[in-house]
């Protein structure tokens, strides 16, 4: 299936990865994931080191793993069956995930991509992992040693911020 999306070229961009994501979920939960192509950016940008805005048909099964990962998670936090997170289940998401999420990051994300009642879709849950993770991998990379405080000027914090 992957090479049937990337095309000719064999790469995949992020519009080829929303039409993968979405077959793919299609194939294995009976109904699409409802990915916009943000998410798919996103996910991409991941994997995406030397932004070239294509990932390799490997790279995208590893995009597949890490939205089947969180998907699991999703279901399984979703307590009360409505479909979304709450700031409450996304707190605990994270905390089972291994992540640990201050109070003010966890309600922040709830009102970006909850809106005000905190009511997150699969869609935009997608988009914040990637996001996060993204986020925590490029402070990661500024850091001279584990445990500290990274350094990076302004230049490579634009480019780290703005391809999030
Ligand atoms: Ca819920």
């Amino acid at each position: 299936m992957y090479r049937q999306f990337a095309g000719e070229d064999y790469l995949i961009d992020a519009k080829d990865l929303r039409d993968l994501l979405n077959a793919l979920c299609l194939s294995a939960y009976g109904s699409e994931g409802g990915f916009s192509l943000e998410t798919a950016r996103s996910l991409l940008a991941m994997y995406d080191t030397w932004h070239l805005g294509v990932v390799s048909s490997e790279e995208a099964s590893k995009v597949w793993a890490f939205v089947k990962n969180w998907k699991e998670r999703f279901d399984r936090f979703d307590k009360d069956n409505s479909r979304s997170i709450d700031s409450l289940e996304l707190r605990r998401i994270f905390r089972d995930s291994g992540f640990s999420l201050s109070l003010a990051s966890s309600m922040a994300l709830s009102v970006r991509y909850g809106g005000r009642l905190g009511s997150i879709g699969f869609d935009d849950f997608i988009l914040l992992v990637a996001k996060t993770k993204r986020c925590y991998d490029s402070f990661i990379s500024f850091q001279a040693n584990p445990k500290e405080d990274a350094t990076v000027n302004l230049e490579q914090w634009m480019e780290a911020a703005l391809y999030l």
